[in-house]
Order: C-alpha cells, then structure tokens, then sequence
C-alpha cells in the first residue's frame, strides 16, 4: 500500500437542528483531533447527503451555516482544520458518479440505513438516498482520507469505503485510493433517545423530547433530562449492573463523554443514586458544558455573510487538495479532459 498523508474527513448532513449525539458522537472527537496536529483535518457540512430526503430550501441554507457555527463554536479553528460544504466543491459529486459504477447494488441493498430510512417505502424513496454511501466513499476517497471519525451509526457506510477503494484499485490496477480506517472512540459514540434507549438520539426524529438540541436552553434541557425514561433502580456502583438497562446506560455515558471520563469513574461517584438525582447532575453538567458553544454559536449566525466567507475559503482549500486527486482518478478511468 503506498504511503498516505494522515488525514482526517468526517461531515455532518445539514437536515436538521444538532443533537447532543451529533456533539458527543462527532464534533467533539473532531476537536480533539485538530488539537492532536497529527493529522490534516477537514471537516464537511455534507448538504448534498441531506437533499436525498425532502428539505425546505430555507431550512436547508440556515442548517448550514448553523453547522458551520457549531464547528466553530465548539473548538474547530478555520485556519488549522479545512470547513467548508460539500456542494461548493463539486469534486465530490464527480467521484460520486465514478464510485456508483464502482459500488455494486447488492452491497447498497445490505446497507442497514438504507433499510431502516426507506422500511417498506423502498419504492417511493429517491435514488439518491440509496446510493448516498457512494457518494459518502467519494467523499472520504477524494482528499485520500486516511482516518474518519464517526458515530457507531456511520461504520457499515466507512467499511464499504473501503470495498470500493479496494474493488477501484483492483479493477484498475493501481494503489491509488487508501483503505481508510473508521474511527469509533468515547463512550458516547452512540448516543440513545431519551424515551426510547434502544433506538439512537436523531436530529430528524419528528418528537422533540427525544433528543437534547445544541440549541436547547438550559430550563429545556433540565426538563428533558428529568423525563427522560429511566427505571426505578438506583444506579449500580460497576459497569455490569448496566445490563438490560438501556436507558440508565445512556445517561451514564452521556454523564461520563461529558466530562471526560469513562462510564466506571461515574458509576464510583454516582452509584448508588436514585435518577431523581442523577438527572439533575446530569442537566447542570450539560447545561455547563452547552451554554457556552450554543450562546456563541448564537453570536456567529447572527452574521451569516461571515460565515459564508469562512466556507468558500474552505471549499477554495478543499479543492486544492480534491481536484489533482479527481483529474488523477479521471486519467485512470481513462476519462479524457
Ligand atoms: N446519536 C448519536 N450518537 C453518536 N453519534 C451520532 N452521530 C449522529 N447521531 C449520533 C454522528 O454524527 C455525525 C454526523 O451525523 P449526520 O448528521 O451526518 O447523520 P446521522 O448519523 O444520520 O445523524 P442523525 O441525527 O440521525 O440525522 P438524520 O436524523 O437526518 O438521519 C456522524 O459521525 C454520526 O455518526
């Protein structure tokens, strides 16, 4: 395998208000990478993923430059890590194209969000929602990504990168795409509905109180913690006494992603506790660590024309690293240009 520069992609879909998932399963591992300087980071609003199910073109614009602010907000520097939307840099569905004659249908039909988005309404969904790890591979592929941080969610569509990396590389004899590596850290790397543990917090779930907003206040937060579906037990003093408990399990790792410990330390301070109390921890934490990321994303929307500049200087960066990457790919297929 030839030599690759480190480099970090992972993306956020503007199709919606952020969750306390998107946070702790995402952009707060993004932080940490950037500040690690091992890698090149660059870090995409991936609008076209979010226009494969319907969205208002208002909201859409507003979700992206919301995202943009959330990055910012949260620790990403413009000028260290690249941020920019994917729709700027059109490389990404160039690549896109080649990577749908690549991929094989049987390999999309076995993908689970495919199957839990379109259920039994297969038919009616787009093509573009069945075809959207395609273009998530041309995304990861098109700056030779060597590492993607993402939620546990996102590793079957990261796997399948790496199928079409290998099936590209094999079918036109180079070693020319990485077979990127997923990276799934922290214990919130699947953040849990607040009423329903087995199923993930979602930004597009249709009942609020299900998740915790980025943009929640603190009164709302405190109220969504303390309804959160719990069971009557107190809380154990190890780890193991989290079995069949979905719903006590999310709360700790969510109390432990966010201070920064693993879910053992917790349960020594904690165990022991009834929820009543826990829940009210839990929300002063929250409200301590969000307060500050909400109100100063706050303050960066409220001038989009900044926010825009910040990502078209991104896309401009993006595309010098992603177009001799797609003229290359084009060469191999035997593209002329
Ligand atoms: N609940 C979660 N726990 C941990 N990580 C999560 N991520 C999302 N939800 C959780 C991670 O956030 C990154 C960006 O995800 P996305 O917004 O691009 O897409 P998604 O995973 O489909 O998120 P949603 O909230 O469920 O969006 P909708 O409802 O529109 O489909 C990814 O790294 C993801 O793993």
């Amino acid at each position: 395998m030839a030599d690759f520069t480190p480099r970090v992609f992972s993306g956020i879909k503007p199709s919606g208000g952020l969750t306390l998932g998107n946070y702790l399963g995402a952009v707060k591992r993004f932080v940490d990478w950037q500040d690690r300087g091992t890698h090149e980071c660059i870090y995409c609003m991936v609008d076209l993923h979010a226009i494969t199910v319907w969205q208002d073109p208002a909201d859409l614009t507003r979700a992206t430059r919301e995202i943009c602010a959330f990055f910012i907000a949260s620790g990403i520097d413009p000028e260290r890590s690249v941020l920019f939307n994917q729709s700027r840099v059109p490389e990404h569905a160039q690549l896109g194209w080649i990577f749908n004659c690549v991929a094989r249908m049987g390999w999309m039909n076995r993908m689970t969000q495919w199957k839990d988005k379109a259920g039994r309404n297969a038919e009616a969904e787009s093509l573009g929602l069945f075809a959207y790890p395609a273009l998530m591979a041309a995304d990861i592929l098109l700056y030779h990504a060597t590492h993607v941080p993402i939620g546990e969610d996102q590793k079957q569509h990261v796997e399948l990168t790496r199928d079409i990396a290998a099936k590209f590389n094999h079918d036109y004899g180079v070693d020319f795409f990485p077979l990127a590596e997923p990276v799934i850290e922290s214990v919130a790397a699947r953040v849990m509905n607040l009423r329903d543990g087995s199923r993930k917090m979602s930004k597009s779930d249709t009942v609020d109180a299900t998740r915790i907003n980025m943009t929640d206040d603190a009164d709302t937060i405190a109220r969504k913690f303390r309804k959160a579906k719990t069971d009557p037990d107190p809380l154990p003093s190890e780890v193991a006494g989290l079995e069949g408990r979905a719903e006590a399990r999310n709360l700790v790792n969510i109390y432990a992603a966010l201070s920064d410990v693993d879910a053992e330390s917790v349960l020594r301070d904690h165990g022991g506790e009834m929820f009543g109390h826990f829940k009210v921890a839990l929300a002063d934490l929250a409200v301590a660590k969000l307060s500050p990321i909400s109100a100063e994303m706050r303050r960066l929307t409220a001038d989009p024309a900044e926010i825009d500049r910040v990502l078209a200087r991104g896309a401009d960066r993006a595309r010098g690293i992603a177009t001799p990457i797609l003229e290359r790919t084009y060469d191999i297929v035997g593209l002329v240009r």
